[in-house]
């Protein structure tokens, strides 16, 4: 039995904050609305996280060819103390620089992977504060409780939220807290923001830090292009089943009538671009209701809703990126076969 505090539900351990509600409805509307009247039609990533979104997010990260969340695993696994040295700016492991590190993660989902940082944490410091943001509050309570559960040291303060939101209410938090922080960007996260978009959320996260603090950042890299299509075109049809997932959720929140199998996954790799390309393509001409969005769109035969896109790096871009967000790119970490980095920037 893993080791409990006597609280089976942590309350004394564990708040969660829920900061959308009314106005993250009204902007789902918004985007919905607007995505599918611009041309090209498109949705917004953040917007596959819905409960059985995330379910089937974390069931890619099982497929045999979906090598990111293993590559970091490995790299976690690996290299979790030195990483935690580095950012503790004590590079010789002696815990000599005392302040201790409060763990900040953006997009935590599951929070598998952080267990390794986690431990690493509490190894070197006994107790630990961390403060998790993701868009799915059910994945975000699930997540919370299992390592309350696994470590008793762990104190817990969760945002429920979308990260410009959570950013806005940490910066203003992050005032009076005395703790250096550590921030986690794990998974290729980063990779879903256009190049523009990655270095303003990079920018405006700076603005929540002090110098010295700092950024791990988890990045794919480029690579063969059969590599990445079937990472994003499984044999199983699980990444379909979560891309076309929006369109089911379009049917239960706005009431729509889109029928998935009238509709296909597809992922193509943009080399010119460095990104993976996601989109929902219809099979036939069809018109579609949104009732609860007073709309019907038309799709031609072919036509596409661009759902995402996955951009790969390389370790001149990351440090260019660092150093153009207010940071420094300090280490970089990859996995044995040199498929994903983990880059620690500090905030200049
Ligand atoms: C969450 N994100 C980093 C994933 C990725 O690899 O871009 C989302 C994903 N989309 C399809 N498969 C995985």
């Amino acid at each position: 039995m893993p080791p409990t505090d006597g609280d089976p539900h942590h309350a004394a351990r564990l708040r969660l904050h829920q900061l959308d509600t009314a106005d993250a409805r009204a902007a789902f509307a918004r985007d919905v609305a607007s995505g599918l009247r611009s041309s090209p039609k498109q949705l917004f990533p953040k917007y596959f996280y819905d409960e059985l979104g995330s379910e089937l997010f974390d069931a890619i990260c099982l497929l045999p060819e979906y090598y990111l969340t293993r590559a970091e695993n490995e790299i976690l696994a690996e290299s979790a103390d030195e990483i935690i040295t580095s950012a503790a700016g004590d590079p010789t492991g002696s815990g000599s620089t005392t302040t201790p590190l409060a763990l900040l993660e953006l997009g935590s989902g599951s929070a598998t992977k952080t267990r390794r940082i986690i431990e690493a944490l509490l190894k070197r410091q006994g107790t630990l504060l961390y403060l998790p943001v993701d868009i799915s509050a059910s994945a975000l309570d699930a997540s919370a409780h299992a390592l309350l559960q696994s470590y008793p040291a762990l104190h817990i303060e969760a945002y429920a939220s979308d990260y410009d939101t959570a950013l806005a209410r940490l910066a203003g938090e992050r005032r009076e807290r005395a703790e250096r922080l550590l921030v986690l960007f794990l998974g290729s996260n980063i990779g879903n923001f256009d190049h523009a978009v990655a270095e303003q959320f990079l920018r405006a996260l700076r603005g929540v830090l002090r110098a010295g603090d700092a950024l791990l950042v988890g990045a794919d890299l480029k690579k063969d292009r059969a590599v990445l299509e079937a990472a994003y075109d499984d044999a199983l049809g699980v990444t379909a089943a979560f891309n076309l997932n929006q369109l089911v959720r379009l049917n239960r929140e706005f009431g729509a009538d889109f029928q998935p199998r009238a509709f296909r996954h597809v992922a193509e790799y943009n080399e010119a671009a460095g990104r993976v390309e996601i989109y929902i393509e219809s099979r036939f001409a069809q018109v579609v209701a949104l009732p609860a969005l007073d709309m019907e769109i038309t799709f031609a035969e072919g036509e596409r809703i661009h759902t995402e896109n996955s951009y790969k790096y390389d370790a001149a871009e990351l440090d260019a990126l660092a150093e153009r967000t207010g940071f420094h790119c300090l280490r970089r970490w990859t996995d044995a076969a040199g498929r994903f980095s983990s880059n620690l920037f500090i905030a200049r």
